[in-house]
């Protein structure tokens, strides 16, 4: 029997041409295969077969064009044709969803059915003054304390529930509340108990103390200019010390490692545990920012400065909490995907509570929650303080995150209260204890500390007989003994174990600690706290006292270090933990294998000319994607990251053929799904579909690309996005990417100052490029022919993820349609375009005056056709060459200049630059569709004149035509320009200059375009 393959709804596009055969006759294909690839003038899309079987004949041949309907082959088919054709796709995975859906519902059930904890809880309330009728309230509480005891809190929870459901229907507006009181968020008698030594953690825990403060005020001493903190750190010991001795496993050859962001400024305190773990000695410690000379350690975790040690770059506030979340995220991307194993590997996340006004601190929870990372837990340090002082004083930052967190989805732990207030709250009948917590800003808590157990009777026990006698049987030094909880490990340790076990949502837990705890009068809870880096004599005896150190008083004079042999009790301890949680951390290792990079050939279609078909650079980079998938070794491991722009690119065609990565996979049919690129979501999706979220989706694409470290997977993540909303939004992170040693593609598409001509000033970029060379280990180019991108992107693919060079590539691509010429013979081609310059055309037909002309991306295009105009009209001469990288050339300027300098007895080196100008006649112009400071980087390299126009000012909507002509780098200007430069050095009359100038009615006297 025969079938036939029609061509399939296409979307909105007619008379689409076919641009490759992917079969031919007599070929066995499967369904799904792909036929034909066709092409519309903004996007290539694969079509895949509905049948299965042998191909009989072809309908269609390359360059037809076809519209849906249309005959595309005949096949004799197999068995299953389409009247047997399999359940389709989607409806496919709606079953899956459903059934997992009732799966899970089930579990849901189970967990619901499971016995009840037997404990008493009493819920107590204090006389509102609203309350109209206080006994009544009594008796709902009562009734509701009896369902807790009797049905447990599940059953409480639904009551409750019901409750507001009904009083809604009813017409009450009841506000939801985000908060809890602020009391511990697990009940003492629900804490799950540790099984390690407390005396010897206690006492681990007071050397890292000690060390870590010792190391800042050793460094201060010999170089006051060095800075470094010593009260993030003593407020935050406990919560890192209990992770490292019970929670947080490393990674080994049989578990891949729990992934621990640290917070930038507790650096002191994870070196300070290193040294006492045997990894770094004494001589590092006193290194501590002084790292020019080798073996320095880095002010805060910086993975290029300390390759082998820090893992994430967290010292940019709020950019640790995004890539934290992010990071999890691709875990599940990965273990979805099927490219690692599932082994409950978590990642953790230290922040400071100042830190979380950072808006990207919080910008991202939502998509925690909605993509129900388990595998993350946060950590907020609320020590109450920032670097000013405090973080609420007039409220509470514990409650407000509480809100924010629970609010967007997330399981919260408030760890406020230590194991010393436990029997206070049990005792507190009256519920006025609670009712002080509550009403307290953490001003006066944070006041409190600074303070003595004194003036916490007066002002916080004091305010309520009841709580005044709650006391009265405490003394001073009692009351000031009552701790916070983010410094009690019990309270800890059962907060981490909770959130370990936590499944179906991510986990915060908000830590009430102290800040500068510990270090007494002068750091304790005062606001000047966070910059104290010099601690004088009393100061260090105090510390010393505090903490019971075992150190001399002479030894604190001289701020020893102090580290218990090797044997004692206190070293084994802490070796045995972390060998039984699987090896230290943190630390930065990379046992991924190699992609090896496509056949040169896969790309030799970008090296013949288009013809007549005119394409832009994005269309062309989206065709070698295509190519690129049909690559066994590269396919799997691209990651496509599209901040929602994927039709501004036309890159729809993915969709269908990899899909986009949803952790549910689709539970709806939809709307276009019989088209051939409709929106297909999937649990093992390739695509990541960012929304419109550029610092998620560079977050999603610094987790991609440094998973060959974080996961030991080479991963090709290639970004996607309008080149204004990349470097400059997202600056920070392109930073910290450089940091953190990513390698992958950022592809910053709609380029250029004139390309995008309607887009008007804010999506016009003429910079991207400038930032992008900020970035000393970001390679970028601009390239302007299909080739040169085919040439540069396998490059990339070499050298980053073939040969592991730490670099990453930023490329610009534009949406202007034009022609692409076939690569140039000249064996140099390749070298030069990968080198920043190559000579592309020569007009030579006069031999009397010579201009060199460099252009770069879509200007080389304006400079080409000046070139003519010049030779056809005025006889001038000129080389053009194509500049595929002014940043590139700039290195390598700098690189040759400084080596000539401090080499001035040996043979001086020539700059590319020079290599390839030094011998050329006549001045230099160059131009790119960026400001001036592009071109001019390359200036002082070589030793001609040399000139350069640019799109330095705002951009604006017009037409490409118009908006060329008003940054002055169309071919008019460029003619006329040239022939003024050419005056200008004396080679030829300035007539010709003033004529071109009237005849293309350019103004003298317009201002510069930065002014207008
Ligand atoms: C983006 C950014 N802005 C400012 C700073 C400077 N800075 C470093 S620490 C700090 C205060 C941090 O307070 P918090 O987050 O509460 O941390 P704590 O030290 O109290 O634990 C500031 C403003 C920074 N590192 N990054
Ligand atoms: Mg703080």
């Amino acid at each position: 029997m025969s079938d036939k393959l029609l061509i399939p709804d296409i979307g909105d596009f007619d008379k689409v041409e076919v641009i490759e055969l992917l079969v031919k006759v007599g070929d066995q294909i499967n369904l799904n295969d792909s036929v034909v690839t066709i092409e519309s003038d903004k996007s290539s899309v694969e079509i895949p077969s509905t049948i299965s079987g042998k191909i009989e004949s072809i309908n269609v041949k390359v360059g037809d064009k076809v519209s849906k309907g249309d005959l595309l082959l005949s096949i004799e088919s197999s068995k299953e044709s389409t009247s047997e054709k399999p359940i389709p796709k989607d409806t496919e995975s709606i079953i899956k969803q459903a059934e997992s859906v009732l799966k899970n519902e089930k579990k849901e059930e189970t967990t619901q059915q499971r016995p009840v904890e037997e404990k008493k809880q009493t819920i107590n309330q204090v006389t509102n003054h609203n309350d109209i009728d206080p006994l009544e309230t009594q008796d709902w509480l009562e009734s509701l304390a009896a369902v807790v005891e009797k049905d447990g809190n599940q059953r409480a929870h639904f009551l409750i529930k019901e409750l507001i459901n009904k009083a809604y229907r009813e017409g009450a507006n009841i506000p939801y509340t985000q908060h809890t009181p602020y009391i511990n968020t697990i009940p003492p008698e629900a804490e799950a108990k540790s099984n390690g030594d407390q005396n010897i953690e206690r006492r681990i825990r007071s050397l890292i103390r000690w060390n870590a403060a010792a190391m800042v005020v050793r460094a201060n001493k010999k170089f006051p200019e060095l800075g470094g903190h010593i009260g993030t750190f003593a407020s935050a010991a406990t919560l890192y010390d209990v992770g490292m001795n019970h929670f947080w496993r490393a990674k080994n050859n049989k578990f891949g490692g729990d992934l621990v962001y640290f917070q930038g400024h507790s650096a002191p305190g994870i070196y300070a545990r290193a040294f006492l773990e045997g990894r770094l000695n004494e001589k590092q410690l006193d290194n501590f920012r002084q790292e020019v000379k080798p073996g320095g350690l880095s002010s805060y975790p910086h993975p290029w400065l300390m390759p082998n040690f820090w893992q994430f770059p967290t010292v940019s506030m709020g950019l640790g909490p995004m890539l934290a979340i992010y990071q999890a995220r691709y875990m599940k991307y990965l273990i979805n995907r099927g490219l690692i194993k599932d082994e409950g590997r978590k990642v953790w996340a230290f922040l400071g509570d100042g830190e979380m006004d950072e808006p990207e601190s919080l910008g991202a929870i939502g998509l925690a929650a909605r993509e129900k990372l388990d595998n993350l837990i946060f950590v907020v340090n609320c020590n109450l303080q920032r670097l000013d002082g405090p973080v609420r004083g007039n409220g509470k930052i514990i409650q407000e995150l509480e809100g924010s967190f629970r609010g967007a989805g997330w399981n919260v732990i408030k760890v406020i209260w230590g194991s010393y207030w436990d029997s206070l709250i049990a005792n507190d009948k009256t519920g006025h204890l609670v009712k002080i917590m509550n009403e307290t800003v953490d001003g006066e808590y944070q006041a409190m500390k600074a303070r003595d157990g004194a003036y916490v009777r007066e002002k916080f026990f004091g305010k309520y007989p009841e709580t005044q006698e709650l006391v009265s049987s405490l003394s001073d030094k009692d009351i000031w003994r009552l701790n916070r909880g983010g410094h009690d490990p019990h309270k800890v340790y059962a907060a981490y174990e909770k959130a370990s076990k936590n499944q179906g949502s991510p986990t915060v837990i908000l830590a009430k600690t102290i800040k500068g705890y510990g270090m007494g009068k002068t750091g304790e809870s005062v606001n000047t706290t966070h910059q104290t880096k010099k601690l004088d004599v009393d100061d260090l005896l105090y510390y010393r006292d505090r903490f019971d150190v075992p150190l001399t008083d002479e030894q604190v004079k001289n701020i020893e270090y102090f580290k218990p042999d090797e044997k004692s009790l206190e070293i084994r301890y802490i070796k045995e933990k972390r060998m039984n949680l699987g090896g230290f951390l943190p630390e930065r290792t990379t046992y991924s294998k190699s992609i090896k990079a496509p056949a040169k050939d896969i790309f030799n279609f970008m090296k013949v000319s288009t013809g007549e078909k005119e394409m832009s650079t994005t269309m062309a980079l989206v065709r070698m994607f295509t190519n690129l998938l049909r690559d066994k070794n590269v396919s799997p491991r691209l990651v496509p990251i599209i901040p929602d722009e994927a039709r501004t690119f036309g890159m729809e065609g993915f969709f269908q053929k990899i899909g986009i990565y949803a952790h549910e996979g689709q539970k709806y049919e939809p709307e276009d799904s019989a088209q051939l690129s409709s929106y297909r979501e999937d649990k093992n999706g390739q695509v990541l579909e960012e929304g419109i979220n550029e610092a998620g989706a560079m977050s999603s694409w610094i987790a991609a690309a440094t998973a060959y470290t974080n996961h030991d997977i080479e991963m090709i993540p290639i970004y996607i996005f309008y080149s204004m909303f990349g470097f400059q939004r997202i600056g920070d992170l392109a930073w910290a990417a450089g940091d953190s040693q990513a390698r992958g593609f950022l592809i910053g598409a709609t380029a250029g100052r004139t390309t995008l001509a309607g887009e008007g000033l804010q999506h016009q970029d003429g910079h991207s490029h400038l930032i992008a060379s900020t970035i000393p280990n970001c390679v970028s180019y601009d390239p302007t022919f299909h080739y040169e991108l085919a040439v540069i992107f396998r490059e990339g693919l070499r050298r980053m993820h073939e040969k592991n060079e730490n670099v990453f590539y930023y490329i610009t691509t534009m949406n202007e349609n034009y022609s692409h010429p076939s690569m140039p013979k000249d064996k140099n081609c390749e070298e030069g375009i990968l080198k920043g310059m190559y000579k592309i055309k020569e007009f030579n037909r006069y031999g009397k005056t010579k201009i060199q002309l460099l252009g770069s991306g879509t200007i080389l295009r304006e400079m080409m056709a000046a070139a003519e105009v010049l030779q056809n009209e005025y006889q001038i001469d000129s080389e053009i060459w194509s500049v595929t990288s002014f940043n590139e050339l700039r290195k390598d300027g700098m690189e040759v200049e400084r080596y000539n300098l401090l080499n001035p007895d040996k043979e001086q080196k020539i700059s590319f630059v020079e290599q390839c100008l030094g011998k050329t006649e006549g001045p230099i112009m160059a131009a790119s569709d960026y400001m001036r400071i592009n071109s001019d980087q390359i200036r002082p390299y070589t030793n001609k004149s040399f000139y350069s126009l640019g799109t330095d000012g705002y951009g604006r909507s017009d037409t490409r035509k118009n908006l060329r002509n008003f940054f002055e780098v169309d071919k008019e200007h460029i003619v006329a320009y040239g022939l003024s430069v050419l005056a200008k050095e004396q080679l030829i009359a300035s007539k010709y200059a003033k004529e071109a100038i009237k005849k293309y009615n350019i103004d003298g006297s317009k201002p510069m375009p930065t002014k207008l």
